[in-house]
């Protein structure tokens, strides 16, 4: 008797335990979603926290007066628009390739705008993409006076890697499958690697085609590199976010589709103030005379055309940017729009 009651107590505690094991999981589980309120810290902080490249020209770099400027900071620059109207009520903080994630999870910024790689571990492991702000795949760069013309004669070649990115995963796939012998010289900073690459201490740099087509810009002599054919990877780049807050994905996600949107429709920085008299019910919803986007996202109705305004539309940012006519020089390729056979591709604002 004694003992049966000491079972049931037994029993009953187990399930007490487990069900309050259940609430917390529970609990902790719904967490994020919960409390998680990214947009309303911003709004009362009165600034955007971004993290942004230490300095990829073209991308995000600072000058002398520690403006930045590019491809990634214009993002930065959307979604303090359309929270704000103000490009520059923005925190910039720099992270390496290496520092990047632990500080999104750290939660030392509000967004991550930094020539990042959607991989599915990283959107398992430290925050949520939401959206590709350039395609891009991985290549390698070589003095032209080395003579090699292509990846196939890099076999026992040192290369020049950065640790803890995607390129160092995938240029192990590359040589195994090319039955190549993988020589890497692993570097932490950027500018420490482009610097043994320009003393010539590799015979080959490695990373994201934008990327050295950046860092080609910033060597001694850019002429005399070479960026070599082969593309070894796909790189879709694009901004993250903490995990689990819907409502500020939201708003990061939509910045981006609000500029490509408008690339679309032919709004751009100029004649978006004539666009609100624009007799196309899309263009009135995307400059917000129409519906109630703004509304639904906790933003101003203008939130999009302030965007505009204030950066401009995709098409915009590229050409300032990256486009053929900077000294990074990239094509619009596949970051065209999929009206002119590109993977740009936004869903629609209604
Ligand atoms: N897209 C790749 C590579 C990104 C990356 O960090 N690339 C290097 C070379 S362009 C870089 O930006 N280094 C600068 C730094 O780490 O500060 C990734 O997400 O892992």
């Amino acid at each position: 008797m004694n003992y049966q009651n000491n079972n049931n107590k037994r029993r009953v505690a187990r399930k007490q335990l487990i069900s309050l094991a259940t609430l917390a999981t529970l609990f902790v589980g719904a967490m994020p979603a919960v409390f998680a309120a990214t947009l309303d810290d911003v709004k009362q902080r009165g600034v955007l926290r971004c993290g942004v490249n230490v300095g990829l020209v073209g991308f995000a770099s600072a000058n002398s007066l520690g403006q930045y400027s590019g491809l990634d900071v214009d993002l930065c620059k959307a979604v303090a628009s359309a929270i704000f109207n103000d490009p520059e009520a923005i925190e910039y903080k720099p992270v390496t390739a290496t520092t990047r994630f632990d500080a999104l999870l750290a939660g030392e910024f509000d967004m991550l705008s930094r020539n990042t790689t959607w991989t599915l571990s990283r959107n398992v492991a430290f925050g949520d993409f939401v959206g590709v702000n350039f395609y891009d795949g991985q290549g390698f760069m070589v003095p032209k006076r080395s003579g090699i013309r292509s990846a196939l004669e890099l076999d026992n070649k040192p290369v020049c890697v950065s640790r803890n990115t995607t390129t160092e995963l995938n240029a192990v796939d590359f040589f195994k499958v090319s039955n190549m012998r993988w020589r890497p010289i692993y570097f932490e900073d950027d500018a420490v690697l482009k610097l043994a690459y320009d003393e010539g201490e590799c015979v080959a740099m490695t990373t994201d085609r934008s990327g050295l087509a950046a860092q080609r810009t910033t060597l001694k002599e850019p002429e005399a590199h070479l960026v070599l054919p082969e593309v070894i990877s796909k790189e879709p780049l694009g901004p993250m976010v903490p995990a689990g807050d819907s409502a500020w994905s939201n708003v990061v996600r939509w910045s981006l589709n609000c500029m490509i949107n408008a690339e679309e429709m032919g709004v751009n920085s100029t004649n978006v103030g004539k666009a609100v008299n624009s007799s196309l019910p899309a263009v009135q919803r995307l400059v917000g005379v129409e519906g109630n986007s703004g509304e639904l996202m906790g933003l101003p109705n203008t939130w999009c055309a302030n965007i505009i305004r204030n950066v401009g539309n995709y098409g915009e940012s590229y050409t300032r940017n990256v486009g053929p006519d900077t000294p990074i020089g990239l094509e619009r390729g596949v970051n065209g729009l999929w009206t002119n056979g590109g993977l740009m591709y936004a869903p629609p604002i209604r």
